[in-house]
């Protein structure tokens, strides 16, 4: 099958929110060795950006946005699954790290977390997802508890993104900044909002996510030497 078509198939799925349809897809692209993540990231992400879209001018109620999610965060739930079961494309790694991921608070998006978790959990990260809706003295808590390497959050509205630089400043004010590398994602966050906020990293997607990691961590560990 023609991945261009697997893909625009992909999309439709999630846009007419046909969770038969989606997983029938997946089938088909396990079964014809297709990159799942890439059918993730690049075939239903597509969808999911497009009723994004249509949400954002009227076209589509939330009730009909929150049913497509539904279908997207299954259709996610499954290839995760997958992923981790495939030894071969993901052999088991040496411990890389320790990693704190968490949707930041007023914010309930988590179908782009999970997905770095699993890319982060596949390169050897230990990962501790603590959920969506959570405060930042929380999540600073956490990542002492658990003597975390990298403090990633997530935010996907405007309104929460904040919240990321409360994590910053509560970081500076309690002399707590050189413990933690900090990384920034979610639609709405950008290179120039990471600067900004004088967080460590930022990643567009999950593939990115793991890439931005390793460097922060072996600069850590160099500075450490
Ligand atoms: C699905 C969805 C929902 C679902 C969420 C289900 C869930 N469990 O996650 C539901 C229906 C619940 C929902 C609710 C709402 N939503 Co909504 N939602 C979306 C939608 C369509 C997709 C988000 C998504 O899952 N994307 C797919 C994933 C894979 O992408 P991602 O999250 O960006 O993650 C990738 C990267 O960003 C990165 N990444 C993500 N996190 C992190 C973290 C780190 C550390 C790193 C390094 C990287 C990284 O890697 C990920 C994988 O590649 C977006 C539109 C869009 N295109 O983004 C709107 C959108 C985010 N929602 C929006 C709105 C307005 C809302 C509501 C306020 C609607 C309402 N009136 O109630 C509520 C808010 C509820 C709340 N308090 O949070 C707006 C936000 C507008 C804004 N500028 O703030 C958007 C943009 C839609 C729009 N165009 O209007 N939503």
């Amino acid at each position: 099958m023609d991945k261009q078509e697997l893909y625009t198939r992909a999309k439709e799925a999630i846009v007419d929110a046909d969770e038969e349809k989606a997983l029938r897809i997946i089938e088909e692209a396990k079964k014809d060795n297709f990159d799942l993540l890439e059918l993730l990231l690049s075939g239903f992400g597509a969808g999911n950006d497009e009723i994004g879209d249509r949400f954002d001018v009227g076209r589509l109620s939330l009730p009909e946005l929150i049913y497509a999610a539904e279908v997207m965060k299954n259709v996610t739930n499954t290839i995760l699954q997958y992923l981790n079961e495939d030894e071969e494309r993901y052999p088991i790694q040496e411990k890389k790290g320790t990693v704190i991921l968490a949707t930041v608070a007023g914010d309930v998006h988590d179908i782009g977390k999970g997905i770095v978790a699993s890319t982060l959990r596949n390169a050897g990260f230990e990962v501790i997802d603590l959920g969506c809706e959570v405060p930042v003295e929380v999540i600073l808590e956490k990542a002492k508890e658990h003597n975390a390497d990298i403090i990633g959050t997530s935010a996907l509205l405007t309104s929460t993104m904040s919240e990321q630089k409360r994590l910053e400043k509560l970081l500076t004010e309690r002399g707590e900044k050189d413990s933690f590398i900090t990384m920034v994602g979610g639609a709405p966050c950008t290179p120039r909002w990471a600067k900004k906020i004088g967080a460590g990293g930022y990643s567009e997607d999950a593939v990115d996510a793991v890439r931005v990691a390793l460097e922060l961590i072996k600069e850590k560990n160099k500075s450490k030497e």
